[in-house]
């Protein structure tokens, strides 16, 4: 059975300038994420989250309140001269004129943790950047939305104990930019329990050609495998428990990821990338070993991909206490 969204009226997938790191995704080597609506039964929601490793939840945050989010972190950086002069800083388009060199996005995975992107040339961008995260109509408002808290914590069954983790990372992905491989987040979280779910928020459209996040299908199970492998290898080497927990122990890539490769690594594991258009307002939940990476921001219109990574766990069982701090360069997680 084939959900087709709106933006989906032709049969198959129409994926011309989807791309990877490695190259194009073909019609063959993708498959659509399934759309699910928030208002289904629970238990259902649950069953689909189990099985897929994923839950896509269509328009669970008021589009409104994302495209305010959207407008603020845009006027904040508009300074900068980033945007198409004359456009509203809410459509977030880039200008033609200028390189996405200068204007380097942060969270894409660099060495040793997130050190800081760019030269001189680009620290007024990035400092702009940086402080989006802790100002009130992101730290407070945007991350603690009640829509979204509410519904995790009765998916979830955590209620009260429900955790928003201070850690997020806002991300812009410029036309052209290099988008962040592949991985799971539990690599990042390994000092708490493997029960945390991340909610990718786009903050913004995302045209299927924009940049989106995209998922291995049926990558849960890869990536437990592999987090058992790791951790075998790291005990073989004779890590501590504390150096195997680390993301980028002498075991894994220096930037914690499987591989910046994702063509590449779906073809090994014989597995196709799950794509999809977003929409503001949308939500996907996935569990702690899913694998993902993102695509090459190749919008038509050349608008800017923004989006975060909000985390949420179970605060009576142990938690990784290195994100209750807000995100900074270099901060080592
Ligand atoms: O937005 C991205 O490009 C990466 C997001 C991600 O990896 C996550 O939400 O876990
Ligand atoms: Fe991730």
């Amino acid at each position: 059975m084939y959900h087709l969204l709106p933006s989906f009226k032709m049969v198959g997938i129409e994926t011309e300038n989807l791309a990877v790191n490695d190259g194009h995704l073909t019609p063959e080597n993708v498959s659509l994420l399934r759309p699910s609506q928030p208002t289904l039964p629970l238990e259902q929601l649950r069953k689909r989250y189990e099985e897929d490793g994923y839950l896509f939840l269509k328009q669970v945050l008021p589009r409104q309140d994302v495209l305010a989010a959207r407008e603020a972190y845009f006027s904040l950086l508009e300074s900068t001269g980033v945007l198409k002069p004359g456009t509203a800083p809410v459509e977030g388009i880039f200008d033609p004129a200028k390189s996405h060199l200068d204007y380097p996005g942060i969270g894409a995975g660099h060495a040793g943790g997130n050190g800081r992107p760019g030269g001189d040339k680009a620290a007024a961008f990035v400092d702009l950047a940086l402080e989006a995260h802790y100002q009130d109509w992101y730290a407070k408002k945007f991350c603690n939305h009640p829509a979204l808290y509410d519904f995790i914590a009765r998916f979830s069954d955590w209620g009260k104990d429900t955790l928003s983790l201070r850690r997020t990372l806002l991300r812009n992905n410029l036309p052209g930019s290099k988008p962040i491989g592949v991985h799971y987040d539990q690599i990042f979280l390994r000092h708490g329990d493997p029960t945390s779910i991340t909610a990718w928020v786009p903050m913004g459209d995302i045209k299927l050609n924009g940049g989106g996040l995209i998922y291995l299908e049926n990558g849960d199970t890869i990536g437990l495998e592999m987090e058992e492998a790791f951790y075998t290898k790291a005990k073989e080497a004779g890590l501590s428990d504390e150096e195997a927990k680390s993301a980028f122990n002498s075991n894994m890539m220096s930037t914690g990821l499987l591989s910046e490769h994702p063509s590449d690594f779906a073809r090994e594991h014989g597995r196709r990338w799950l794509v999809s258009a977003y929409e503001a307002g949308d939500v996907v939940l996935h569990k702690p070993h899913m694998i993902h990476a993102s695509t090459v921001n190749n919008d038509p219109d050349n608008i800017i991909r923004l989006a975060t990574d909000l985390r949420f766990c179970d605060s009576s069982k142990p938690y990784d206490k290195r994100w209750m701090n807000f995100y900074t360069f270099g901060d080592g997680v």
